[in-house]
C-alpha cells in the first residue's frame, strides 16, 4: 500500500479565513523539503507554506482564491527517496537532519497517511507578486513604499534565503541616508578621509557648535543659491570726517560712532529704493515674500565662531540709538549670550572686515535674505576729478546677492544708491 503524506495548515495563531494568494506546485510535481508549496495572505502578512516533506505531489486541495484555517488539508504527498535526497543534497546537512524524521515517520506508518503540519515562519514570507523570485512580502514591499524604498535595489535580504525583511529595508534607509550625509548636495561626492599624521605630528580639536551649524547652513546656503558678487568702492572722505567730529563731541564714557552705522543707514535708504533686497523667495520658488519691516542682520566674530545679531526697525532709528544697540548686542555675542531671539528677523546681513583689512572678498548670502553686504577696510586714494588726482578715502563694498531674486543691473542700481548715500549722507535726510 503507498503512504501518502498529509501537509495541512498549521496553527497560524488564531488567524481564520486566511486567502490563498497562490499555489505554487500542481500533481506529479516532485516537491524538495522545504520547497514552498503556496502563498497565503491576511490582511496583516503574507506567508509562504514551505513543505516540510519531499514527495511527488500526489493531490491538491486548496487554489488561489480558497480560505484557509488550521488544518486545511494542503496537499498529499507520495513519499519518493528521489526526492529526499534531492533535499538532502541541495539543502545540506541541516535541511537532512530535519527530513530525517519525516522518513522515519512514513517507514514506520502501518496506516495511508501521516499528517504533516507546516512549519510556518515569519521570516519565510514571500512575494505574492512574484513568488518564484521571492524577494520580499507585500507587506515588506508597503513598507518599503512608504518610505520611498525601491525594494529592487536591496540586493540582499537577511532573511531565509536572502529573502527581503523590514529590517533589510530600514538598514538600506540607514545606509543611503549616511552615505548622502556625507555625499553632500547635488550628489556630489564626499571629501576623501585622510590620515594627516602619515604626514607629521596632528592634533584634533572638536568644532564649536556655533561653528558646525554655521558651516552645515553655509553648505546648504552655497549649493542652493546661485549667487554673484559685485564690487565697487564708495568715497566715505566727508562721512569720515563727519563721524570723527561727532566722536570728539563725545566724552570718554560716551559709545563711539563706528563707520559701520553710516553704512547701515545707507543701506536702508537704498533698501527703501529697490524693495526686492528685502524680500525672501518662498520655499516652492514661486513667490517673492515683501517684507514691510526693516532689520539689518551683522555678523560678529566671536572666539566660538560667526553670529548675526540682528538689528531691529533700523529705519526708524537714529545713529546714536542704533550705535549703543550694536554695542550691546556684539558685547553679548562675543559673550555666548544672545538669545535666539536676537539672531533671528533679519532682512538683509553686513558683513564687515574693514577692523581687520582686506580689498574685497565675497561673502554668503545669508538665506532665506537675498543680499548680504561685505564690507572690507576704507584707504586713501588718489581719484582723478577730471582735472587731477585728489586723495579720498575708498570704502570697497562687495554684494552678494541671489540671482534668482535679484538680476545684475538691479545689483549694480542698488550698489550705486548705497555708495551715494555713503559718498553725501546728507542725501538720507532726503
Ligand atoms: N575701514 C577702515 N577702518 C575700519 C573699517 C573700515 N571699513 N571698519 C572698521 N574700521 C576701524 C574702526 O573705525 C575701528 O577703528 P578705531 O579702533 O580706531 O576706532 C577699528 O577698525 C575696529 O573696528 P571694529 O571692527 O571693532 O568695529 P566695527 O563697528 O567696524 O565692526 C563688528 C563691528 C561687530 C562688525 C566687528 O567688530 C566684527 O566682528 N567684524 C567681523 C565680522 C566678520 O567676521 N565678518 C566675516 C563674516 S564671514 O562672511
Amino acid at each position: 500500500m503507498a503512504f501518502l503524506i498529509e501537509i495541512k495548515v498549521p496553527d497560524v495563531g488564531n488567524v481564520a479565513d486566511i486567502d490563498v494568494v497562490d499555489v505554487l506546485v500542481k500533481p506529479g510535481d516532485t516537491v524538495k523539503l522545504e520547497q514552498t508549496l503556496a502563498v497565503l495572505e491576511t490582511d496583516k502578512a503574507s506567508m509562504d507554506l514551505p513543505a516540510s516533506a519531499a514527495g511527488i505531489v500526489q493531490e491538491l486541495f486548496i487554489k488561489p482564491g480558497d480560505k484557509v484555517s488550521e488544518g486545511t488539508l494542503v496537499v498529499t504527498l507520495l513519499p519518493s527517496t528521489e526526492a529526499v535526497t534531492q533535499s538532502v543534497v541541495e539543502e545540506g546537512v541541516s535541511m537532512a537532519a530535519q527530513a530525517q524524521p519525516v522518513q522515519q515517520a512514513v517507514a514506520a506508518a502501518p496506516v495511508e497517511a501521516v499528517s504533516v503540519a507546516v512549519d510556518v515562519k515569519t521570516e519565510s514570507l514571500v512575494d505574492i507578486d512574484s513568488a518564484r523570485a521571492a524577494h520580499a512580502t507585500p507587506a515588506v514591499r508597503l513598507f518599503a513604499r512608504e518610505l520611498g524604498v525601491d525594494v529592487q535595489k536591496i540586493t540582499t535580504g537577511s532573511g531565509r534565503k536572502g529573502r527581503i525583511l523590514k529590517e533589510d529595508v530600514k538598514n538600506f534607509v540607514k545606509k543611503v541616508m549616511t552615505e548622502g550625509a556625507a555625499q553632500g548636495g547635488s550628489g556630489i561626492p564626499a571629501m576623501p578621509s585622510i590620515d594627516f599624521s602619515q604626514f607629521g605630528e596632528t592634533e584634533e580639536q572638536q568644532l564649536s557648535k556655533i561653528k558646525r551649524l554655521t558651516g552645515k547652513n553655509l553648505s546648504r546656503v552655497w549649493l542652493n543659491l546661485p549667487m554673484v558678487t559685485y564690487h565697487d568702492e564708495a568715497d566715505i572722505t566727508e562721512m569720515e570726517a563727519f563721524r570723527v567730529a561727532l566722536n570728539a563731541e563725545k566724552s570718554k564714557d560716551d559709545i563711539k560712532i563706528t563707520g559701520l552705522l553710516f553704512i547701515v543707514k545707507a543701506l536702508v535708504a537704498a533698501i527703501e529704493q529697490f524693495p526686492q533686497f528685502n524680500s525672501s523667495l518662498s520655499a516652492d520658488g514661486e513667490k517673492l515674500i515683501f517684507k514691510k519691516y526693516l532689520n539689518v542682520g551683522i555678523a560678529v566674530d566671536t572666539p566660538n565662531g560667526l553670529v548675526v545679531p540682528v538689528l531691529r526697525d533700523v529705519n526708524r532709528k537714529g545713529i546714536n540709538e542704533l550705535s549703543a544697540e550694536l554695542a550691546e548686542k556684539s558685547n553679548k555675542a562675543r559673550l555666548g549670550k544672545l538669545m535666539p531671539a536676537d539672531m533671528q528677523g533679519g532682512c538683509i546681513t553686513i558683513s564687515s572686515l574693514g577692523g581687520i583689512g582686506g580689498t574685497a572678498f565675497t561673502p554668503i548670502v545669508n538665506a532665506p535674505e537675498v543680499a548680504i553686504l561685505g564690507v572690507t577696510r576704507a584707504k586713501m586714494q588718489p581719484v582723478w576729478n577730471g582735472k587731477e588726482f585728489v586723495p579720498r578715502l575708498m570704502l570697497p563694498l562687495d554684494l552678494t546677492y541671489d540671482h534668482r531674486v535679484i538680476d545684475g543691473a538691479e545689483g549694480a542700481r542698488f550698489m550705486a544708491a548705497v555708495k551715494q548715500y555713503l559718498g553725501d549722507i546728507r542725501r538720507l535726510l532726503l
